[in-house]
């Protein structure tokens, strides 16, 4: 496959300012008809041809200037056409057939709809178009199909005119005012019902609302409406953002690739991240729906008025929306937990692809397929450049910066550096050095040690950063790393403040004077920079921070740091005090003060795949040993303090309330540890929990402990959600994802014979992730020594790659990370590789993911 290099974007050579689209739509045959007002661009120096991006399609007629034109040529897939104008009306005819659409991307059918999904390259398998985000156009669409079949009609901008047309079908004609690329398109034709509400913003402008669901999912459009609503009145606040139509629709689909799409006007959404109630979705899918409709709505601003030159540029607008939206989530619910939950997942997903063979900068220099890099670097990492903007600038003149950002590229296709050289010209910034973050892969490590001299009472925090080297670069980047720090009180725990250390050397030291006593390092506080903090900190030290830091993240970081190195040590063989970590953890469930929704994650040991992380060579199988051994010790040291917990965090009625939901956190965590201590009454306690149970929170909670229980203890409960949920496809993915994270012997044979289930499909990708994607976050069956989990996975994956590449090469990084694991693993593993690497037809997607993981 082609690779398509940063360095050689060339600006287009042809513009179109004008596009109408006609649409007569059929689920097995849609005819688009696209009238193209093309402009040669004025810089462009040759004659160079009029080149239109297609995948999949044959043009049925071209005209050029109202005559019919037959001198073009198909080049991989491309129409390209030898114009000699300086502008021209170009015409044509293509025919399409969504129902056999099973990528799902373009126009594709999903329940009985048709919709669209169009970034990064969907448009050109609807029609003919030079399919990149640097041409902008005005679009006027005129939509015609059956009354019965599709009574809804929706595309971008606002609806201009609507009526009935021969044969029981009827149109509507929409307009959108403002010049979008091609990747923002959408239609949707569908039997939908609307919650419909409005909005009215702050300059008076009464905006009209609506989600569109299935008849019988209205009742659970509320939450996603509040959101919306939040959304739109947060980014006035603080961003001063206002929304610029009369309109806005956002549409659920069933069958989606990715959680939503931001189009002009009409995001369309996985509608996992829209339906919602308290039977059938947990505290976590509400907080899902929150941040995703965030998301999609701030694109508005952050993506759509001022949109990417190319797809290197992806970070521009997501890195952003993704630090947007964790700030809207913050602000809505709680700091501390919204930044735990965030650096939780920036190591899951992130730090593991930036030390793995795909690891690339936020901005990449070259690709092979673009759905590739819709990456956690590009979004998560993102995000935290971004914050460490905010922090480094403070949110004032970061905020100038963005205002100056918003205005000066308003209705443009920018640059990642566009939006850097806004932030220094706003917020009076100086990011020369800071630029580094923009092209260097890999997660930089610092380490620091802290001297300390009585007689001058002067600590001393000694700094030193390593930037991984890369092919790319022969000297590594020196990165500038904001560091939130204070020095604590040995006794008290108290400091004076906390100041912000900018590490921008290779080696720095800081002095910090009037220290009577040695005292205790709080480095990094908030997560402030995205790296990894060697600090050599004794058991003890980090004890006292787990119990004093009055930073919570810090605070929770220390418990972690204290619980990975007890648990790291054990793994190999290293002794260990582990005494030190169960006294923190019982100073936390003793201390009243915490937030219950705070306690739940600071008693929380880190993640088997965190845990492989931190090791040279990972064993899942030891790892998954020392932290059981260590969970059950917790569990029956303080099994009294979490039978008392669980009863003081007994539900009440339900609601949203920040209280409500932290008994209901700290309440399923009480359960598992009860679990974990082998009590003879545990599987009686969580099938109560699970029977009583009025909400999904403690129903999955429940379920997910019974779900590592032998067949008499779990089976009825499996069978009972099964029989109660099995019409509603959100809840059914929670029974699949739940037995593929059993931590049972028999797993595998489990994942393989439910991929057999009636209810199993391979064509909608919210099962296949619930059954397959689940399975591979489950290091210590994914990883059975056999490698029949491998297997299982190589195998789906060429299965699925022949109908759905982009998410078929999703599950490639989880085998790619092969080189980490002890030898029988990495051999097994890579065979998996080879034998995906080996099967003729592969999609660029998954050539590009495997081929990258092996070489
Ligand atoms: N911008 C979309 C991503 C779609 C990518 C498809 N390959 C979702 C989002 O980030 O908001
Ligand atoms: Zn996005």
């Amino acid at each position: 496959a082609r690779t398509i290099r940063r360095e050689d974007y060339r600006p287009p050579a042809w513009f179109v300012p004008e596009v109408h689209l006609d649409f007569q739509l059929g689920a097995e045959q849609t005819v688009v008809k696209s009238r193209l007002d093309v402009r040669r661009s004025k810089s462009a120096k040759y004659q160079e041809p009029l080149i239109l991006d297609g995948d999949d399609l044959l043009p049925v007629s071209v005209r050029v200037d109202g005559e019919s034109w037959t001198d073009w040529t198909l080049v991989e897939g491309a129409l390209h056409l030898p114009l000699t104008g300086a502008s021209h009306i170009v015409e044509i005819t293509v025919e399409i057939d969504p129902s056999t659409n099973t990528q799902l991307m373009g126009l594709y059918a999903s329940g009985g709809m048709l919709c669209t999904q169009c970034e990064a390259q969907g448009f050109r398998r609807i029609t003919f178009f030079p399919d990149r985000p640097d041409i902008l156009s005005r679009y006027t669409v005129r939509m015609e199909g059956s009354k019965a079949d599709y009574p809804v009609l929706l595309c971008n901008g606002d609806k201009t005119d609507a009526g009935d047309a021969d044969g029981g079908r009827h149109w509507a004609e929409w307009v959108d005012p403002w010049p979008k690329p091609s990747y923002l398109f959408a239609l949707v034709a569908g039997d939908l019902v609307a919650n419909n509400d409005s909005f009215t913003t702050r300059s008076g402008k009464e905006v009209e609302l609506n989600i569109w669901v299935r008849d019988g999912d209205l009742p659970r459009t509320g939450h996603a409406m509040k959101a919306l609503k939040d959304s739109m009145r947060w980014d006035e606040q603080v961003y001063g953002r206002e929304y610029d139509l009369q309109l806005f629709n956002i549409v659920a689909v069933s069958d989606f690739n990715m959680g939503a799409m931001e189009n002009k006007g009409l995001n369309i959404f996985n509608s996992r991240y829209i339906l919602a109630d308290p039977e059938v979705a947990t505290d976590a899918d509400f907080d899902g729906i929150e941040g995703v409709v965030a998301h999609e709505y701030f694109h508005n601003w952050s993506g759509n008025r001022v949109t990417c030159r190319d797809w290197f540029q992806l970070s521009l607008k997501e890195g952003f929306t993704v630090f947007r939206d964790q700030s809207f989530s913050a602000d809505m619910g709680s700091q501390a937990l919204k930044r735990i939950e965030d650096v939780r997942i920036l190591r899951a997903a992130q730090f593991p692809e930036d030390a793995g063979p795909l690891a690339h900068p936020i901005r990449p220099e070259s690709y092979q397929e673009i759905s590739n890099f819709y990456t956690a670097t590009v979004y998560n990492k993102g995000a935290e450049v971004i914050r460490m903007m905010h922090s480094l600038m403070g949110a004032d003149r970061f905020r100038k910066g963005t205002d100056l950002y918003f205005d000066r590229h308003d209705g443009e296709a920018a640059t990642c550096e566009d939006f850097v050289v806004a932030m220094e010209d706003g917020g009076d910034a100086d990011l020369r050095q800071f630029r580094s973050w923009y092209e260097t892969p890999g997660t930089p490590k610092v380490s620091a040690r802290l001297s300390h001299d009585p007689q001058s009472g002067t600590a001393t925090l000694n700094l030193s950063q390593q930037v991984a080297r890369t092919g790319e670069k022969p000297e590594p980047s020196q990165m500038v790393i904001p560091l939130r720090t204070a020095l604590l009180d040995p006794d008290s725990g108290e400091h004076e403040g906390e100041e912000l250390l900018v590490l921008d050397k290779p080696e720095q030291s800081f002095q910090f004077e009037g220290q009577t006593e040695h005292p205790i390092l709080s480095i990094n506080r908030g997560f402030s920079a995205p790296i990894i903090m060697e600090s050599s900190q004794t058991p003890e030290e980090l004890a006292f921070l787990s119990t004093h830091d009055d930073d919570p993240f810090a605070r929770f970081e220390a418990m972690q740091q204290l619980m990975t190195n007890y648990l790291t040590a054990r793994v190999t063989g290293t002794p260990a005090d582990r005494d030190i970590v169960l006294q923190a953890v019982g100073a936390a469930l003793s201390d009243e003060s915490i937030d219950r929704a705070f306690l739940a994650e600071l008693i929380l040991l880190p993640s088997e795949a965190f845990l492989g992380d931190q090791m040279v060579v990972v064993d899942p199988e030891a790892i998954h040993e020392a932290r059981e051994k260590l969970r059950g010790k917790i569990a029956v040291q303080f099994e009294r303090k979490f039978r008392r917990l669980y009863a003081q965090c007994t539900p009440g009625e339900f609601s949203l309330s920040a209280e409500a939901r932290a008994n209901r956190k700290l309440r399923n965590v009480c359960l598992a540890y009860i679990a974990g201590s082998q009590a003879d009454d545990a599987a009686a306690l969580a099938s109560d929990q699970f029977a009583d149970a009025d909400n999904m929170t403690a129903k999955q909670g429940a379920l997910s402990v019974l779900s590592h229980m032998e067949d008499k203890d779990r089976g009825w409960a499996f069978d009972d959600f099964y029989n109660t949920y099995r019409d509603n496809a959100l809840v059914l993915d929670k029974w699949f994802t739940l037995q593929s994270l059993s931590q049972r012997g028999d797993t595998v044979k489990r994942v393989k014979a439910l991929a057999g289930h009636p209810d199993f499909t391979m064509s909608n990708p919210n099962r296949v992730r619930a059954l397959y994607g689940s399975f591979t976050a489950n290091p210590v069956r994914f990883h059975d020594a056999s490698g029949e989990g491998y297997r299982l996975i190589a195998d789906m994956v060429i299965h699925l790659d022949a109908q759905n590449p982009q998410t078929a090469a999703r599950f490639i990084p989880p085998l790619g990370r092969w080189r980490r694991y002890e030898r029988g693993r990495a051999e097994l593993m890579r065979t998996a590789l080879e034998k995906i690497a080996a099967t003729p037809d592969l999609s660029k997607d998954v050539m590009e993911q495997v081929s990258k993981s092996l070489a």
